[in-house]
Formats: structure tokens, C-alpha cells, sequence
């Protein structure tokens, strides 16, 4: 069975936003709201185990400040954060103030040139991802990809596998002609469940969670100057991620059938 499609998370994959990207843009609408909330970043990696930017400030709410979780106008105040936020995220990400990850873009540019399909599965603001392909990419960047699955296009976020069945039904394939890739153990579980053979990228927030399930795991993509560390599996000799390796992978994974659902 060939690859045919990769299917990309977005936060900690494509690139680092969680720490100084999100993280500050929280802040930064918490602050001008007049909440006396500050998510450090130790703090911040606790409380990326909720996904969703939303679901995220209401557990915190409901945690440290239930006064406040009890208001009867909370949900127009989640509102009205998570607008704020995702308006201060976009300009932040505009700037150039957040990167790719080393070899991302080598990576797309040799998935597009052997005509692999690009995908992305996402629990973020959809006006994020777009930010930050443009921001990156150039203004075609958002078109490299065939279907972009982000947000509250499904009701259940990450780890449940909503996002990715939507994204392979969009696609028209079965999850067996395609590979995930992912940074985090909800990311991983979420794609496991949709079926999807997956690699894991891991960063400093998620480097210690469990991969079980996935046919590798790396602490980066690999640059010719920096080349990346295998975690799990073997990368059969070579020292960044290019299509031939995904291939590798993706048959791997389907032959060990056993991790993967369909
Ligand atoms: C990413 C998320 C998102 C971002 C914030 O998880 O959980 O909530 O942290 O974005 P994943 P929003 O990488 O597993 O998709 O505030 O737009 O939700
Ligand atoms: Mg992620």
C-alpha cells in the first residue's frame, strides 16, 4: 500500500507556538481583560494535557479561580478571551515572531515535488494555522495544503480521532494511505484511533510523554547542520526526515499492522 497523503499537527509540529506563541498571547488577553491570571510556562505545559484554547481556560478557571468559573456571564467571558487571544496570537505570528521547525519547510517542499498530498490536522483556531503558513510560506503557503481540519470543525478535540477522520474523509483515502505526524502523546492518541500509521516529533514539552503506538519518534526533523536523534524505531541510517524515510515508516508501521487500527 503506498503513501499517499501526510497529515501534519500544527502546534509543536510544523512549529514551536505553544510556549512563545500561545502561552503569551493568553497572558497578554488576560491581562487586558483585568484578570489577574499569568500561565508561566511550567504551569502552561501542565495544562496543555486539555486541548483547545477555550477548553483550556475554563479548566483553569474552574481550578484556580471557581469565583470567577461561577459568573453567569463565564461563557461570553471564555468568548471573549479566546477572540482576544487568537487576534494577539495572529499579529504575533504576522511579525515573524514564530518559525517553522528546523527542516519543515525542506521537508513540504520534497513531499510536494514527489507529489505527495499534504494535509493538516489541527485543534487550533483555524485564522492561526493560516497565519502561520502565510507568515512562513509566503501567501500560497495555506494551499499546499489539500484539507486544513482545524478548531471547532468537530465537537470533540484531540485525543478523541474526529479531527482526523474528517480530514480523511475530506481527502477521500483511508487512513492506511497515510501518515500522521505528530508532537504529543493527545496527538498521537488521536490519530492512533482514526487508524493512522505515526511519526512523533517530539519538543521540550513533550519529549517524556508516552509514545506507544507510534513507528518512530525523533526530538526533531533533521537539517543537513543538525541532524535529528532517533527516540524510538530506526531511521535506517539517515539523519533527517525526507519522503523516502516516510515511505520507510509508513510501511513499516502498516506491516506491524497490529498498531493501527485499519
Ligand atoms: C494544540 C492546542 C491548541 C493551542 C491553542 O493542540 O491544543 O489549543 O494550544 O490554540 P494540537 P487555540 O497540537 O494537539 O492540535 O487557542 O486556537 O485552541
Ligand atoms: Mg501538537
Amino acid at each position: 500500500m503506498a503513501l499517499k497523503a501526510v497529515i501534519f499537527d500544527v502546534d509543536g509540529t510544523l512549529a514551536d507556538t505553544e510556549r512563545d506563541g500561545h502561552r503569551v498571547a493568553f497572558n497578554a488577553a488576560f491581562t487586558e481583560a483585568g484578570l489577574p491570571w499569568h500561565w508561566d510556562a511550567a504551569l502552561y505545559g501542565q495544562l496543555l494535557a486539555v486541548t483547545g484554547g477555550k477548553e483550556r481556560i475554563r479548566h483553569y478557571a474552574e481550578r484556580f479561580d471557581p469565583a470567577t468559573a461561577q459568573r453567569p456571564d463565564f461563557a461570553e467571558l471564555v468568548q471573549g478571551l479566546h477572540r482576544r487571544k487568537t487576534r494577539i496570537y495572529t499579529d504575533l505570528v504576522a511579525q515573524g515572531r514564530i518559525a517553522l521547525r528546523p527542516g519543515v519547510r525542506a521537508l513540504l517542499e520534497a513531499l510536494r515535488a514527489e507529489g505527495l498530498r499534504l494535509a493538516i490536522a489541527t485543534t487550533t483556531t483555524p485564522d492561526n494555522v493560516q497565519a502561520l503558513l502565510e507568515a512562513n510560506l509566503g501567501s500560497e503557503g495555506p494551499a499546499w495544503f489539500e484539507v486544513i481540519g482545524a478548531g471547532d470543525v468537530v465537537a470533540a478535540k484531540k485525543p478523541a480521532p474526529d479531527i482526523y477522520a474528517w480530514v480523511l474523509d475530506r481527502l477521500d483515502l483511508k487512513a492506511r494511505d497515510c501518515l500522521a505526524v505528530e508532537d504529543s502523546e493527545n496527538g498521537l492518541r488521536s490519530s492512533l484511533q482514526a487508524g493512522l500509521p505515526t511519526l512523533v516529533v517530539v519538543n521540550d514539552y513533550t519529549g517524556r510523554q508516552d509514545f506507544a503506538g507510534a513507528v518512530a519518534v525523533l526530538d526533531g526533523f533533521g537539517e543537513p547542520q543538525q541532524p535529528f536523534r532517533v527516540l524510538r524505531g530506526s531511521a535506517h541510517g539517515k539523519r533527517r526526515a525526507d519522503p523516502g524515510l516516510l515511505r520507510v515508516w509508513h510501511a513499516e508501521a502498516l506491516a506491524n499492522g497490529k498498531d493501527v487500527l485499519s
